[in-house]
């Protein structure tokens, strides 16, 4: 069939805007390459206790995330990533914001958050124990160690999620991850393996802020998922998602997912660990 030369005219500019839109899709990919996540060893292991001062200097953080700043991220979702309005909220940067903490010794990855939240929401009306993203739940997506392959929860990935419930039921420290031909297992933390603080409105400004502070032991929950994970050592890569979500009264409720873009492990972020970090230092003038 031969085309009018209108018809092929057309059909060059709706390629030409196929190609420029592809060019813009593919600018805008988030690469976790482009973002490496730096996680210093701690020299001092921290006391568990909801108070991050003793450590939080010396850790990883890149600041304070909020739905704003979330916006901006090259992994962002409209989709996914989310928060709700169940009318009278408060502006979007006081639904939710926080700070995330990580560092590392010889034994346990330790994770802190400083959160500031409008509503502590830990009611699910469908409640299972698996069903943490139904509550204020902070929740570390990690693939130890990091691979190229996209892979949802196989061996090697796991979910260390934190349920900001005071009274931490059994279900409160959670594990999802993948063992060798069984995908999504889904548990507690064994008791051995995790400890865990939380202090609720710690700054007397909101009963829905909180403090988390916690640590998992790599060996009984990484050291049985990939047979390639080793005791850590420094310039190991992992990956890193962290979804924390609230839904404060709603059903499924807001989302942040900070460095990927949902439970495809090649999403996460590109986790190294470090040696120790110094504090930042403040001149005199
Ligand atoms: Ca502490
Ligand atoms: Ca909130
Ligand atoms: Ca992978
Ligand atoms: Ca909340």
């Amino acid at each position: 069939m031969v085309k009018s030369p209108a018809g092929s005219n057309r059909l060059r500019r709706v390629l030409l805007l196929a190609v420029v839109g592809l060019g813009v899709a593919a600018a805008q990919k988030w690469d976790p390459a482009c973002y490496p996540i730096r996680v210093p060893r701690l020299v001092k292991p921290p006391r568990i206790d909801g108070d991050l001062s003793e450590w939080k200097y010396v850790a990883f953080t890149d600041g304070a995330w909020d739905i704003l700043r979330v916006r901006q991220a090259r992994w962002y979702d409209p989709t996914i990533n989310r928060l709700t309005d169940h009318a009278n909220e408060p502006p979007p940067e006081d639904d939710l914001q926080a700070r995330y903490y990580m560092a590392w010794d010889d034994r346990h990855l330790y994770l802190g958050a400083e959160v500031k939240d409008n509503v502590n929401d830990v009611t699910d009306p469908h409640h299972e124990p698996k069903r943490w993203y139904f509550k204020d739940a902070i929740c570390w997506f990690v693939e130890a160690p990091r691979d190229e392959i996209p892979e949802k929860f196989t061996a090697g990935d796991h979910a260390f999620c934190f349920v900001i419930d005071v009274k931490k039921p059994p279900y409160g420290a959670w594990w999802r991850h993948g063992l060798p031909g069984k995908d999504y297992v889904e548990e507690p933390l064994p008791k051995s393996a995790v400890d865990y603080a939380i202090r609720m409105n710690p700054w007397g400004r909101s009963k829905g802020d909180f403090i988390l502070e916690a640590r998992v032991a790599m060996a009984p929950t990484f050291g049985t998922g990939d047979p390639k994970w080793h005791a850590p050592r420094i310039g190991d890569v992992y990956g890193l998602e962290i979804v924390h979500t609230d839904p404060d009264g709603g059903d499924y409720g807001g989302h942040l997912l900070i460095y990927g873009n949902g439970d495809d492990d090649s999403t996460w972020g590109r986790m190294i660990l470090t040696g120790p970090s110094q504090p930042i230092e403040r001149k005199p003038n």
